[in-house]
């Protein structure tokens, strides 16, 4: 059977790289402070409890307004959605669901993929309760995870997987 191939979707700047170099366990994709660093798609091999797989970090070209965040977003999810077996929608906890967010949930929602729901920068347990709030994007069917670059909740991510 081929590798199964696992996209990471999200907003710039919810932290799509951090969690890819995290996963792939090398600094391969470029993290940095200003949305947008990535500029086209990263594969890297994972493999997980003896599972392999293809791990993808989405992005786009940097958009500056929000109209172009969210045509460059929906370009990201619809490749995403034709190259994924998983597709992993990152969210950032402590900015809590954005209009894009709110988007790319409609699209993922509309294609039959399975779909991993992160609330990345959950860095402390305080926030963990925010995740409510994120019922609000209508996931039911997904997987739901908790990760932080500096935290435990790195474990649960790869059993979500
Ligand atoms: N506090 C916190 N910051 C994070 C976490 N993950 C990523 N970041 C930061 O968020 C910023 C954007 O990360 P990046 O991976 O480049 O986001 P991308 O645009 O979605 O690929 C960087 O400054 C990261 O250090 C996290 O779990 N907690
Ligand atoms: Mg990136």
């Amino acid at each position: 059977m081929a590798k199964p191939i696992v996209a990471i979707v999200g907003r710039p700047n919810v932290g799509k790289s951090t969690f890819f170099n995290y996963i792939i366990g090398e600094r391969v994709s470029i993290v940095g402070d200003k949305p947008g660093v990535t500029r086209d798609r990263v594969y890297g091999e994972a493999e997980w409890r003896g599972r392999k797989f293809t791990l993808v970090d989405t992005a786009g070209l940097e958009p500056k307004s929000d109209d172009l965040i969210i045509t460059s977003m929906r370009e990201q999810v619809e490749i995403a959605i034709n190259i994924a077996d998983v597709i992993i929608f990152l969210t950032d906890i402590k900015a809590g669901i954005t209009e894009t967010d709110k988007e790319i949930a409609l699209i993922l929602k509309k294609s039959k993929k399975p779909i991993v729901l992160v609330c990345n920068k959950s860095d402390n347990f305080e926030q963990t309760s925010d995740i409510y709030e994120f019922y609000n994007l209508g996931l039911r069917r997904s997987f739901w995870s908790f990760f932080s670059k500096c935290n435990r909740y790195r474990r649960c991510i790869r059993r979500s997987i």
